[in-house]
């Protein structure tokens, strides 16, 4: 009995563990769920109807904002994301982006900045950014998940090598506009960003387990 007991709390403790080494807690999380959160628009040019909309998102609530010219836009985070991100390098960004087209094909884009971590104000070129050719589905939500590492990201205008440069970020941005010339919307929802898994989970999982082997013996001997 009393190892059939200790057997289901071995694999209580074990899973409980697993769950905090696989999923890190978000440090920054929008999911607009009543309201813009603080969020905007940059553009180049105008962009209008930035609004949260309480449902259709992924769910529940979502941002979203409509480009009529042939500019390029971003949905931007309030300045509250901004900081060093230094203790975020290895970690993620996620975001779901869902466009709404209005007429014409869609274009191809191909190694277009897609999420900026801005080091001045919009539009002053000094920035983090992650390229992609990876362009979202008309109509439906699609989910990117970036991994934040020098090696996926480029400073931009900016003198300062990635690891000083992630030191400086003044809030986050999301690409907008995936149609030029053409009137289109375009949807956010669900920005998470979360930091590596921490070390310590792993340590706290190794010592749990030695503790519960050394628990089990002991009830053995008993
Ligand atoms: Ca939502």
């Amino acid at each position: 009995m009393k190892k059939c007991i200790l057997s289901g709390l071995m694999i209580f403790c074990v899973l409980m563990l697993s769950v905090t080494i696989t999923q890190a807690v978000p440090v920054k999380e929008s999911t607009f769920t009543t309201g813009d959160e603080g969020w905007s628009t940059w553009s180049t040019g105008v962009v209008t109807g930035f609004s949260q909309n309480s449902t259709g998102g992924n769910p529940g609530g979502y941002i979203s904002a409509t480009d009529s010219s042939d500019s390029t836009w971003f949905f931007m985070s309030p300045l509250s994301w901004g900081g060093d991100w230094t203790p975020y390098i290895g970690g993620t960004i996620e975001f779901d982006i869902k466009t709404i087209q209005n007429d014409a094909s869609q274009n191809y884009m191909s190694s277009i900045v897609t999420v900026v971590l801005d080091l001045g104000d919009p539009g002053d070129g000094m920035f983090i950014g992650w390229f992609s050719d990876i362009n979202p589905p008309i109509g439906t939500w699609t989910t990117y998940n970036v991994e934040i590492s020098e090696s996926n990201f480029q400073v931009i205008g900016s003198p300062l090598p990635f690891n000083e440069a992630i030191q400086q970020v003044k809030m986050i941005g999301f690409l907008g506009d995936y149609l030029h010339g053409q009137t289109d919307t375009s949807c956010l929802d669900n920005v998470r960003v979360s930091p590596v898994p921490e070390p310590a989970a792993m340590l706290l999982l190794g010592s749990g387990l030695v503790g519960l082997f050394g628990l089990s013996r002991k009830f053995k001997k008993g």
